[in-house]
């Protein structure tokens, strides 16, 4: 779908399941600086806030629905973002333990990884020697032998206990293109409804790499697929971040950054915050005529159910 002249979406991405503490001390693993940053980056300009929890004490991925709790209701008081919370959990969890929290919150979106595929961290860890906790750095290298699991039955069962129940949007997460096929299977069989949202991700280990002419690819893929019933959105890991978000605005589509993705603000610059990269892709794409969407605007480009009828 070209989505020319339509007003872009930001998302992001807080804080995440890959990096941890030791990379950078701007990313957010206590309650109170994931609501800060969080409400700061919708502040910045963020529509969606894309949001993974953490244990308080040492900032390891954490799927308890407490966690979330600690962090939501001050997001909500403080803005008027959407909430998007993610099913990707760990490298252990079930999809009963992934989708969890968002049964007790009843967001108005939340992440669907569209298939199963490594999904590796492990070089990061050479990078480091002195970490900050001790589950650190044995969390990257085994993610080396980590199958992230997204069965067609684990996406049948998110459909069903989220979209069905409880009217939730997914930000469908496509790592490849054989992702985007798997969803278009998943449409032709009944389980989401058109306009379905699409992140396709680029550069993580295990999906399709960070080169244009994949954007390029996707993009066509995707059009060919689903015509008009999509919206799209494209996130870039690491150095690719800013990259890949203003080629995607560029060729209609919306975006995604935050610490989650790239820690980084520019090249061998650490981000300060979620924050300053959202700002500094809003000033880009303003620079280059786009209009940024609003909370509201977002809402009503995604068919979202409302703010009111989340249970948070
Ligand atoms: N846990 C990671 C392997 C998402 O937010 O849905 C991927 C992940 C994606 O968490
Ligand atoms: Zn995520």
């Amino acid at each position: 779908m070209s989505r020319k002249n339509k007003k872009i979406i930001i998302t992001c991405a807080i804080t995440g399941a890959i990096h941890t503490p030791t990379m950078s001390d701007a990313l957010p693993y206590k309650p109170e600086d994931i609501a800060r940053q969080a409400i700061d980056a919708a502040e910045a300009g963020a529509a969606v806030l894309h949001l993974h929890a953490r244990h308080p004490e040492n900032g390891s991925v954490s799927i308890n629905p407490d966690h979330f709790m600690q962090f939501l209701p001050q997001i909500k008081a403080a803005t008027n973002a959407v909430v998007n919370l993610s099913t990707g959990g760990s490298l252990t969890n079930t999809m009963e333990e992934r989708i969890a929290p968002a049964q007790r919150v009843s967001p108005e979106m939340t992440s669907l990884n569209m298939g199963s595929m490594n999904f590796s961290m492990h070089p990061l860890a050479d990078r480091y020697k002195d970490w900050k906790f001790d589950w650190e750095e044995a969390y990257l290298r085994n993610s080396d032998s980590y199958i992230f699991r997204n069965t067609f039955r684990d996406i049948a069962f998110s459909a069903k206990e989220l979209g069905e129940k409880h009217h939730i949007k997914f930000e469908h997460e496509c790592y490849d293109v054989g992702h985007l096929y798997n969803l278009k299977f998943c449409m032709d069989v009944g389980m989401f409804k058109a306009p379905v949202f699409i992140q396709f991700i680029f550069g993580i280990l295990g999906g399709i790499g960070a080169d244009i002419e994949n954007l390029v690819f996707m993009k066509r893929t995707a059009d060919r697929l689903f015509g008009d019933q999509y919206q799209w959105s494209v996130l870039g890991a690491g150095a690719a971040q800013i990259n890949f978000a203003t080629t995607a605005a560029t060729m209609g589509g919306h975006v995604r950054v935050g610490l989650e993705d790239s820690l980084f603000i520019s090249r061998g610059k650490l981000a300060t915050s979620n924050a300053e990269q959202v700002t500094k892709i809003r000033r880009i794409l303003e620079d280059l005529g786009h209009e940024i969407a609003t909370p509201d605007e977002a809402r009503e480009i995604l068919g979202l159910k409302g703010a009111d009828k989340v249970t948070f």
